[in-house]
């Protein structure tokens, strides 16, 4: 009855010490948990805009593309957490600070919506530089999906600044613009389906 005991404890301190192991190391688990944090951000930010969009009068296509886009960055986020943690890192779940609440128009919130997506694409490049400098291969292939989102949400956003910048304050170009903005983002969705 001695050896098999023996050896299961044996077997048990081997599993504890696997666990132990990261393959992560902390530079780059770091720089992912920070990464996390940025795209929690982003769905706070994106849904604050949702709210404020939504007691705007007229604005029900818009209201939806941003609690739409507030989702996604949320599923982002959970990509991320499931990654670090399946990799013997663990992911932080961080605290956050309040958004901007308010804006004075549509074409601030969207300026705001692609300054923002422009800092997240600039997080990622240096998460990819991260892993490339640690010799993390698996990390950099995992980040290539953030890579190639980052593209479409940055060409989404500047596409519908373009777009306002155009119609400027007619009514009813605006009016047009609340109809279709759930196609122009369903058609860059289809899109990115097809890749
Ligand atoms: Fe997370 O994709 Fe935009 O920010």
């Amino acid at each position: 009855m001695q050896l098999p005991l023996h050896h299961a404890f044996i077997e048990c301190q081997i599993a504890i010490n696997l666990k132990k192991i990261t393959m992560l190391n902390d530079v780059m688990k770091d720089a992912l948990n920070a990464q996390v944090k940025m795209e929690a951000e982003s769905s706070q930010v994106y849904l604050a805009m949702a709210s404020w969009a939504e007691i705007q009068p007229g604005l029900e296509g818009v209201t939806q593309f941003f609690y739409r886009h507030s989702d996604e960055e949320r599923m982002h986020m959970l990509k991320l957490i499931g990654y670090i943690n399946e990799r013997g890192g663990f992911a932080i779940v961080p605290a956050l600070e309040q958004p901007q609440l308010t804006y004075p128009s549509l074409r601030h919130a969207f300026k705001e919506l692609l300054a923002h997506e422009i800092k997240v694409s600039n997080g990622i490049n240096e998460l990819v530089d991260i892993a490339l400098q640690h010799k993390d291969y698996a990390t950099h292939n995992f980040l290539q999906w953030y890579v190639a989102e980052q593209i479409e949400e940055e060409r989404l956003a500047r596409t519908l600044n373009d777009k306002l910048e155009m119609i400027g304050d007619d009514k009813s170009g605006l009016y047009l613009f609340d109809r279709d903005i759930l196609n122009v983002g369903a058609t860059q969705n289809a899109k990115k389906g097809a890749a």
